[in-house]
């Protein structure tokens, strides 16, 4: 059996006010942590710099920014060279329950070969167009699986077995990236376990920030949902769909 080696993948691009809290209790959790700096501005950019001079975290600094699929996939490409063979993705700006970071990471250890996929449980904080947006995500993904595979294939909170993230070649470089890996892993077979989490948006004056575009990422994930949706039925007619993964729901947020 290959040894379990976690690590923390975090994309930021400017939550200066946040990054350093989140990857300071994240460590209480997981010592190595890589966080991917996709051109943040300042103030950010020193406190994440900073991070690597603490030794507190390995940073990916990217020149330009790509988005937050580009800058997970700098940091899978990065947990790889480093030799770890999980990557618990997690979001910068603390809207995630991080004290569930060692329930997900239980989860991986015990079905290594999954994907464990984080299934949000949202508070009144949520605003209402993106929960309606959710639910056209959880829709198709339902198609593109032919089944309730992934459940809400949107929530940034997971944990990759890392060579299957990377064989997945997921394309989307911003926002599309999340449910489009989550579908692609399926499809190469790759179990899925899903657990509840609560997921909260933290009001500005906490420093919650949310660099969803309303418009444009709403437009990226339908264009993405499209091209699977055709890719699935493609699939399906020539035979390259796998039996589907075994879905493992593993309960109620605590
Ligand atoms: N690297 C990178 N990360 C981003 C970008 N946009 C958002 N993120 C990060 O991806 C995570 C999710 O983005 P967020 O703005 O919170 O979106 P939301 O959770 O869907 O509202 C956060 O950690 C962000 O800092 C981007 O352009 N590049
Ligand atoms: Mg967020």
């Amino acid at each position: 059996m290959s040894p379990f080696r976690p690590c923390v993948v975090i994309p930021t691009y400017d939550n200066p006010d946040t990054i350093a809290a989140v990857v300071s209790i994240v460590r209480t959790h997981l010592t190595d942590v890589i966080v991917v700096d996709d051109a943040s501005h300042e103030p950010a950019a020193s406190r994440i710099a900073a991070l690597q001079v603490d030794g507190l975290a390995q940073v990916v600094r990217r020149a330009h920014n790509g988005g937050k699929g580009a800058a997970v996939k700098s940091g899978l490409a990065k947990a790889h060279e480093l030799g770890f063979t999980h990557a618990l993705q997690i979001d910068a700006d603390g809207q995630h329950e991080l004290a569930d970071i060692p329930r997900f990471v239980a989860a991986a250890q015990q079905t290594p070969a999954a994907l464990v996929l984080g299934q949000p449980v949202f508070d009144a904080s949520i605003p209402k167009a993106r929960l309606y947006g959710r639910r056209i995500s959880v829709f198709w993904a339902r198609v593109e699986t032919f089944g309730d595979v992934v459940g809400d294939p949107l929530c940034g909170f997971r944990v990759y077995p890392v060579a299957s993230a990377l064989a997945a070649r997921a394309r989307g470089d911003r926002m599309d990236f999340d449910p489009e890996i989550a579908v692609r892993l399926a499809w190469l077979g790759v179990p899925v376990v899903r657990l509840a989490t609560r997921v909260r948006y933290l009001p500005a004056e906490q420093g919650g920030v949310s660099h969803f575009q309303g418009v444009r990422d709403n437009l990226r994930i339908s264009w993405i949902h499209t091209l699977l949706v055709i890719e699935a039925c493609a699939r399906k007619l020539f035979g390259r769909m796998p039996a589907l993964p075994k879905v493992r729901d593993d309960g109620a947020a605590p």
